[in-house]
């Protein structure tokens, strides 16, 4: 290719540049306009080290406590214990702020902004008949303000939100039944904005959702005391994850075939977290250890973008002693409604070694550290150049259009005295994805339909509960135990992003 055709190439016009939130991270108003309580309300804060818990007690009166990605000891229920933060109960406050943000959203030329639905603001347990109009109107206040701008909304349906009913009643996903619960969700919303929306995702980080938290499972085995499986997904409790990820397979087929009724434009996608993986070294063991242990991710996009499970699948079932349970014309689904897209998440690359593999995950991220990449002070390594190689491995795979709908890097800002906030490193951080992206497309020809940044305001950290680690243009002012006023801010990188977003990519500064 000469130097003239580059030039002559970029992304194209209509190319979605934005940002992205979840609405257990970042809206707030827990108790206000009807919303029912989720899991993740029960969730404290964290740190790096110590991980987030949920206190949980039966009917005895006996508590254990649970850390977050665990399933909760069969006969109990998490709830609210007096002197511990709780973050998402407020959030960063979008649901008082949201005009506020979606101007500020505007003046960085935000093409789309991505925000997922509370399940309990709209059915307050779940399982409910009606929807709570209330909660509707809030986000028909929130569309209508991003359309007022020209802001494409992307909504995800399900962001790690599981409403604590449904848990503690249905034992969540791994009951069935949720399947029609989540998809009157589904229909309420796909009704409602028919018009004003058109690209969905059905369901957040499908292959990584785990434990009592995102998925509502309870474990067969008791828990005798706090922490003692820390870190460990024990083998049982794999098989009732990956079971209940099949359910959450089949629903999001289901609505993918339900949303093409209402709306044959409606573009459709799952998205998963693909963050990369390379072999530590080029031992035969490494490499092959690798590609094995990147198929623990794929398999979940190969049902979504194929319509079926790969024959790979059954080795891996087996490597948690587990057999996938599935009903009468749950295959016929899978293939006759696969997504239309493909949304992912790309933060980091990993590394697979032989010596120590990690054997425990289920969802084929966080293989092991690589000496070759510089860490975020999260110890998440970087890596922008894995960026274009995932892009690529992806379309070979799926031929099928791909929207990077998180990247972004989680670091501690400062605020100057005069209230100015130089995120030179997050400024690098993005810069350096984005030209990857832009290789990926104009050299490669990977048809990337847009890219959403995570946490373009400030919002709570899901691993962590941490407000420290921010990943926004935007600052807002509040401390990890939620001191603070909600202010909005500027960083260096809101306007560094307006340049980018203005440009079109061509001018990363
Ligand atoms: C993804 C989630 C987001 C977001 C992000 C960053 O897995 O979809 O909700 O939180 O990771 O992770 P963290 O908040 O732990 O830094």
């Amino acid at each position: 290719m000469t130097g003239k055709e580059m030039r002559d190439m970029s992304f194209p016009t209509n190319f979605l540049w934005g940002g992205a939130t979840a609405a257990n991270q970042y809206e707030g108003g827990w108790k206000e306009g009807g919303r029912g309580i989720a899991v993740h309300d029960l969730m404290t804060d964290g740190t790096k080290d110590e991980p987030r818990r949920i206190y949980c007690r039966n009917d005895a009166g006996d508590e254990v406590t649970i850390l977050q990605g665990e399933c909760i000891p069969f006969g109990y229920q998490g709830f609210l214990k007096e002197g511990y933060y709780y973050p998402s109960h407020n959030g960063t406050d979008f649901y008082h702020h949201y005009k506020e943000d979606i101007a500020l959203m505007a003046e960085m030329g935000f093409k789309v902004y991505r925000l997922s639905v509370s399940w309990t603001r709209i059915f307050p347990n779940g399982d409910d008949l009606v929807p709570n109009e209330e909660g509707l109107g809030f986000y028909d206040r929130v569309i209508d303000e991003l359309k007022k701008y020209g802001i494409e909304p992307l909504v995800t349906i399900l962001h790690f939100d599981m409403p604590l009913h449904l848990a503690n009643v249905y034992g969540g996903w791994a009951d069935r039944r949720l399947i029609d619960f989540y998809l009157r969700f589904a229909r309420t919303l796909f009704e409602r904005w028919k018009d004003k929306v058109t690209y969905w995702i059905t369901v957040n980080e499908i292959n990584v959702l785990g434990g009592y938290w995102t998925l509502g499972l309870a474990s067969n085995h008791r828990k005798n005391q706090a922490n003692s499986n820390q870190g460990e997904t024990p083998v049982e409790d794999a098989g009732i994850k990956l079971q209940s990820i099949h359910h959450l397979l089949v629903a999001s087929a289901m609505a993918n075939r339900m949303a093409r009724e209402i709306n044959p434009d409606f573009m459709l996608g799952t998205m998963c977290a693909l963050s990369g993986i390379y072999p530590a070294t080029c031992h035969p063991d490494d490499v092959f250890g690798a590609y094995e242990f990147r198929r623990k991710a794929l398999m979940f996009s190969d049902v979504t973008m194929r319509g079926y499970y790969p024959n790979y699948a059954a080795s891996i079932f087996d490597q948690y002693h587990f057999k996938l349970r599935r009903e009468p014309g749950d295959d016929e689904l899978l293939r006759d409604n696969p997504s239309d897209y493909l949304a992912f998440s790309y933060y980091r690359t990993t590394a697979f070694d032989r010596n120590s593999p990690n054997t425990t995950t289920t969802g084929g991220q966080q293989a092991g550290p690589n000496p070759y990449l510089e860490k975020t002070p999260w110890g998440w390594p970087i890596d922008a150049r894995g960026l274009r190689l995932v892009l690529n491995e992806l379309y070979d795979r799926y031929q099928k259009p791909l929207f990077i709908v998180e990247n972004g890097m989680g670091n501690v800002d400062i605020v100057e005295e005069d209230g100015s906030i130089h995120d030179d490193y997050r400024i690098a951080y993005l810069r350096d994805h984005i030209m990857e992206m832009k290789k990926a497309v104009e050299i490669d020809r990977v048809p990337v339909l847009g890219y959403t940044t995570w946490g373009c305001v400030d919002l709570v950290s899901a691993g962590t509960g941490e407000m420290k680690k921010r990943y926004g243009f935007v600052y807002v002012d509040l401390d990890d135990k939620g001191n603070g006023s909600f202010k909005r801010m500027k960083k260096d990188s809101f306007f560094w992003y307006q340049k980018v977003i203005g440009s079109n990519g061509e001018n990363l500064g």
